[in-house]
C-alpha cells in the first residue's frame, strides 16, 4: 500500500531539525563567545580534514531562504538549537542582545510562514568561558543554564510553545567526557558520569523556569539518543548482556527522567566511578515532562564477552544488512520497538521524534540528486510510525534528520543527513530527491 499522509493523524507534526553550531556559522560575529566546539575543531586530530563549523552553512545569514525552503516542503514545524555563546557569550551575566535578536528574527520568521518553533536549549555548544570554568564536571554550570533559560524564556516565551532542554545527554556526557571524541575531548568515565549528572540537574531547574516564563501551553521536554539493543542469540549470557548494554545506554537516561533514579545494576557495576548526587537532585530530575522527544538512528546487537569493555560485553556486526556511509545498520523495526517499550516501561504523556535520517554517499550522485537510499530510509520509518500510532501510543510528529547537509561533528562536512544538498563552496542548496519526495508526500492529496 503506497504511504500517504493521510494515513497520519491531522495533527500529526511534520519537521525538520538542525542545530547551532552544525548550520549557522558566523562564529564570530556580534558579540557571539567561543563555545567548546569552536575551541575543539581546532586541535590537531579532533575533526576530520580539521573541518571547523566557522561557515558552516551559514545559516546565519541565509536564514530567511532557509525558511522558505521549509514552508515549500510543507513542514509545519522546525526545531533548531540556540547557540549559548551567540546569547551569553560568557556564559553567564550579560546578555549579547544582537545575538538574541537573530533567534527572535528566526522565531518571528516561523511563525509568519505558519511554521512552529521547537527550541533546544543545548545542543552541544557550551561556552567555553563555563569550560574554563569546569564544564559540566561542575555543579555550578548546571545554575548557569537555569539562567540562561530564563533568559531565552523571557526574550522568546511569548512566541515559543515548545522548548527542550537538551539534546542527547547521552552524548554530552559520553562522546565528550568518556570518549572523548567530541568536545571538550575528555577522557575519564566518572567525569562522563558527573556530566551527565549536572546535565540532569540543569535539565530539572529549566523546566519550572521555562513553563513559568512561557505562554500558559508551554510544553517542555528533553530529547534524548536512544538505540533498542537485542542479544546476540537467545543463550541466557547474551540476554544478561543485552541488559547490561540497556542499562548503559537506555535506562542510565531514562529512568532517573521518570522518577526511577539511576538503574541500580549499571549503578552497581560503576563501582567507585558513580556521580556525586546530592539528596535532592533527583527529585529536581524528575520534573514531570509534557514530551520525551526520541532521536532513532540504529540499533545495537550485543554478545556477552568476559573482559571485553566496562559491561563484559561485545557489539556484534550483523552481518547482511542495508549500512549508511556511517556503517550503521538500516533498521526500521528498531524504532517500532523502541517507541513501544519506552511507552510501555515510562508512559511518557507525549513522544515526537526528534530526529531521524541518514547518511549515504552522496558523491556518486547525478545531476538529479537522485538519494533513493535515503528516500527509502524516509519511507521505511515513517511507515513503523504508522505501527507506533496502530498500538495507541501517543507519538505526536516526526522531525527528519537534516533540512540540510552540515557539519557533521567529529566527521566534518564528509556526512552528509540533508533532504536539501548545500555545495559548501557556493552555499547553493538543491533539493535531493528524497526532499522531493517528502515535498509531495506532504502535498495532501484534496479530497
Ligand atoms: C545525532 O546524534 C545528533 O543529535 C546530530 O547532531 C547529528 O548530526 C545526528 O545525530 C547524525 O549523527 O558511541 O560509537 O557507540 C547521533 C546519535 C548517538 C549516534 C550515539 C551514535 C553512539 C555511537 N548518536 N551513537 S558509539
Amino acid at each position: 500500500m503506497p504511504l500517504t499522509r493521510d494515513q497520519f493523524p491531522p495533527q500529526f507534526r511534520w519537521g525538520s531539525a538542525t542545530s547551532s553550531y552544525q548550520i549557522e556559522g558566523a562564529a564570530h560575529e556580534d558579540g557571539k563567545g567561543l563555545s567548546i566546539w569552536d575551541t575543539f575543531t581546532r586541535q590537531p586530530g579532533t575533526v576530520k580534514n580539521a573541518d571547523h563549523g566557522d561557515v558552516a552553512c551559514d545559516h546565519y545569514h541565509r536564514w530567511e531562504s532557509d525558511l522558505d525552503l521549509m514552508q515549500d516542503l510543507g513542514l509545519d514545524s522546525y526545531r533548531f538549537s540556540v547557540s549559548w555563546p551567540r546569547v551569553l557569550p560568557w556564559g553567564t551575566g550579560k546578555v549579547n542582545a544582537k545575538g538574541l535578536a537573530f533567534y527572535d528574527r528566526l522565531v518571528d520568521g516561523l511563525l509568519a510562514r505558519d511554521m512552529t518553533p521547537f527550541v533546544t536549549l543545548y545542543h552541544w555548544d557550551l561556552p567555553q568561558a563555563l569550560q574554563d570554568r569546569g564544564g559540566w564536571v561542575n555543579r555550578d554550570t548546571a545554575f548557569r543554564f537555569a539562567e540562561y533559560a530564563e533568559v531565552l524564556a523571557r526574550q522568546l516565551g511569548d512566541r515559543v510553545g515548545h522548548w527542550i532542554t537538551h539534546n542527547e545527554p547521552f552524548c554530552t556526557a559520553i562522546m565528550g567526557h568518556q570518549e572523548g571524541v567530541h568536545a571538550p575531548g575528555i577522557r575519564d568515565t566518572h567525569a562522563a558520569l558527573q556530566t551527565l549528572h549536572h546535565v540532569y540537574l540543569s535539565h530539572g531547574l529549566a523546566v519550572p523556569v521555562l513553563r513559568e516564563q512561557s505562554r500558559t501551553d508551554t510544553q517542555v521536554g528533553i530529547t534524548l539518543s536512544l538505540h533498542p539493543v537485542y542479544p546476540a542469540s537467545d543463550a541466557p549470557e547474551d540476554l544478561q548482556a543485552a541488559h547490561r548494554h540497556d542499562g548503559f545506554r537506555n535506562r542510565w537516561y531514562l529512568d532517573p527522567l521518570f522518577g526511577q533514579g539511576y538503574p541500580q545494576d549499571t549503578w552497581e557495576s560503576y563501582g567507585p566511578l558513580v556521580p556525586h548526587v546530592q539528596p535532592e537532585d533527583l527529585g529536581i530530575i524528575a520534573a514531570p515532562l509534557d514530551f520525551l522527544g526520541v532521536n532513532y538512528y540504529f540499533r545495537e546487537t550485543v554478545k556477552h564477552a568476559p573482559g571485553q569493555g566496562h559491561f563484559d560485553l561485545e557489539e556484534v556486526h550483523v552481518q547482511g544488512v542495508k549500512r549508511t556511509h556511517f556503517d550503521w545498520e538500516v533498521y526500521p523495526e528498531g524504532l517500532t520497538d523502541l517507541l513501544t517499550r519506552v511507552y510501555e516501561d515510562y508512559q511518557p504523556a507525549r513522544l515526537l521524534i526528534t530526529e531521524n535520517g541518514s547518511t549515504f554517499d552522496d558523491s556518486a550522485l547525478d545531476e538529479k540528486l537522485m538519494d533513493h537510499d535515503r528516500q527509502q530510509f524516509f519511507e521505511a520509518h515513517l511507515r513503523e510510525c504508522l505501527k507506533v500510532l496502530e498500538r495507541g501510543i501517543p507519538l505526536e510528529g516526526y522531525f527528519a534528520w537534516s533540512l540540510l547537509d552540515n557539519f557533521e561533528w567529529a566527521e566534518g562536512y564528509d556526512k552528509r543527513f540533508g533532504m536539501v544538498h548545500v555545495d559548501f563552496e557556493t552555499q547553493e542548496r538543491r533539493l535531493k530527491y528524497s526532499g522531493r519526495w517528502f515535498r509531495d508526500f506532504l502535498r495532501v492529496p484534496v479530497p
